[in-house]
């Protein structure tokens, strides 16, 4: 019948969550409006419609550490017979780089774009608020404004980075939005963070040749096992990059000769000081639900991460949804916010009844040797399940492809953790080593099948590959046996 809306749904953020929402919409039948909008970092960076993930996340990244990898094989192709002028005045180009990171993600905007007009998904280019909960208000890049009626309405508004309230930080400071585009080559820089984004952005950087330090608050990798972090670290100090421990930064300074002056305060509070190029703040994400005027449509939000607690992505108000980074305590992950999107949309418009299972997901860290994993970690295992419940198994181990160009192989490693009784079910796995993500991947279908360890053991490895490692772990944390090749 005629609905007494403008929209069956208007999506707020078109973003991996938002899009996959409003595309399932209507292919369901209903009549569906996004708004995306952009604003620009405060270095003045912009960019189109997809969201972070495509824009100034996942995909970028994924061709910057691409791009350090390939300097990497570079030098190990002289060991197997490659033959390179002058392999020590191989250089990366900056400018080449981001010149075609840039295409790639200007091309995605593109289909998005095309995809949603075949679709008909009406795009709104504006920066939406609630008037109340059925009337969304978006405002254009010249400030006018237009407003529509929905039936529902899903907030996939996502994040941005966060900054730290010191002086400069605002005017001298990069963050990730601006890395990946940014218009001069970043030379020495300083990452502040030590989450999966700042150790990713100071791995890639290295590896493209510049010089990197990671400033660590606390600890590596914080909500990720911390022997897999500490390892991944390890590996990536033994590559060059930099670390400064128990360290917080104080104040940039812009120096007349343009580079920045960082004063920073170590542990036992001294004041140092230290010249760098670039300052990349990776210290988290801040959810954009400040600006959607939440409270005209009663929305609540988590007092301190200011994000939304919604179970099955439905707020506290009966029309409005919620899903991707902005919800509260869920992985921020784009295949995540994707599921999330799509079932809800079955839900709300295909007499679907299937929730979103946030248990399990796999995810990897993008650091020169990559660390995928799935499950818990061993210190959340001893803790959820008691030491005398809980049996580690690991291995270090030797990928074929490293022995030729001698590449270090002393971070390699896999760690299995599982029950002790009962069916021995595996809670985590977890991975160092190259593609890791490929590796991680497939078995984290069998861990949504609930894989126990004996089944692990029975399975048939591929050879030569390092994720057959899961299939040949053996040695327990508890037999204190040596968990290092032994050929
Ligand atoms: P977003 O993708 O952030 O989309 C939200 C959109 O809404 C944005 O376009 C925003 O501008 C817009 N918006 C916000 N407010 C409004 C408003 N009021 N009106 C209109 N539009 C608005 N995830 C992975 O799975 N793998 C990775 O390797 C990975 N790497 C990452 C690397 C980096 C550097 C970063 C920053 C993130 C990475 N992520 C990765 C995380 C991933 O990008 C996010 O989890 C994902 O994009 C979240 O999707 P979303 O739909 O919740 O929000
Ligand atoms: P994370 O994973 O939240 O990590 C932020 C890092 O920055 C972490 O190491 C923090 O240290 C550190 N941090 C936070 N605030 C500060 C200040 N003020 N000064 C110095 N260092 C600080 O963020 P990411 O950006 O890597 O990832 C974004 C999200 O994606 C993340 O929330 C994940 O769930 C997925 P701490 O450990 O708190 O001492």
């Amino acid at each position: 019948g005629e609905s007494k809306y403008n929209y069956d749904l208007v999506v707020i953020g078109g973003g991996s969550g938002g899009l996959a929402a409003a595309k399932e919409a209507v292919e369901l039948g209903a009549k569906v409006a996004v708004f995306d909008y952009v604003t620009p970092s405060p270095q003045g960076t912009k960019w189109g419609l997809g969201g972070t993930c495509v824009n100034v996340g996942c995909i970028p990244k994924k061709l910057m550490h691409q791009a350090a990898l390939l300097g990497e094989a570079i030098h190990e192709a002289t060991a197997f017979g490659w033959k390179i002028d002058e392999p020590k005045a191989i250089a990366n180009d900056w400018a080449t780089l981001t010149t075609a990171v840039q295409n790639h993600v200007k091309s995605v905007n593109w289909v998005t774009r095309v995809e949603l007009r075949n679709k008909k998904v009406e795009y709104i280019n504006a920066n939406g608020y609630f008037k109340d909960s059925h009337t969304v208000v978006g405002i254009d890049k010249n400030g006018k404004e237009k407003e529509v009626t929905a039936d529902k309405v899903i907030i996939a508004v996502g994040g941005r980075p966060r900054y730290p309230d010191i002086p400069g930080a605002l005017e001298y400071g990069i963050t990730s939005d601006d890395i990946f585009s940014l218009k001069r080559a970043p030379g020495k820089t300083l990452v502040v963070g030590a989450g999966y984004i700042g150790l990713e952005c100071a791995g890639f950087l290295n590896g493209l040749g510049y010089d990197a330090t990671v400033m660590v608050r606390s600890i590596v990798l914080r909500g990720f096992d911390q022997q897999m972090a500490n390892l991944v670290a390890e590996e990536m100090e033994q590559r060059g990059v930099h670390f400064v421990h128990q360290a917080k930064p104080k104040a940039l300074e812009k120096q007349e000769d343009g580079r920045l002056l960082v004063h920073w305060v170590d542990k036992n509070g001294e004041v140092h000081q230290d010249v760098y190029d670039t300052v990349l703040f990776a210290i988290g994400r801040q959810a954009l639900t400040p600006q959607l005027k939440l409270d005209n449509a009663g929305v609540k939000v988590v007092p301190d991460s200011l994000k939304i607690d919604a179970t099955n992505e439905q707020t506290n108000v009966d029309n409005i949804y919620a899903v991707g980074d902005v919800l509260h305590k869920r992985p921020e992950l784009t295949p995540v916010a994707i599921h999330a999107g799509k079932l809800l949309a079955r839900r709300l418009f295909g007499n679907s009844v299937e929730k979103m299972d946030y248990i399990n997901v796999a995810t990897t860290v993008f650091s020169p040797l990559e660390y995928g994993c799935v499950g818990i970690g061993e210190e959340q295992a001893l803790a959820s399940h008691g030491e005398e419940n809980v049996e580690v198994y690991h291995a270090f181990y030797k990928p074929t492809e490293f022995f030729i160009p001698e590449k270090n192989m002393s971070h390699c490693y896999v760690k299995v953790v599982a029950l002790k009784g009962g069916d021995q079910r595996i809670l985590g796995m977890h991975f160092i080593g190259p593609h890791a993500g490929e590796v991680i991947q497939g078995f984290s279908a069998a861990m949504k099948c609930n894989i126990t360890f004996p089944q692990l053991k029975a399975t048939v490895g591929i050879h030569p590959t390092s994720a057959e490692e899961f299939t040949r772990v053996f040695i327990t944390k508890s037999s204190g046996m040596d968990p290092t090749p032994q050929s």
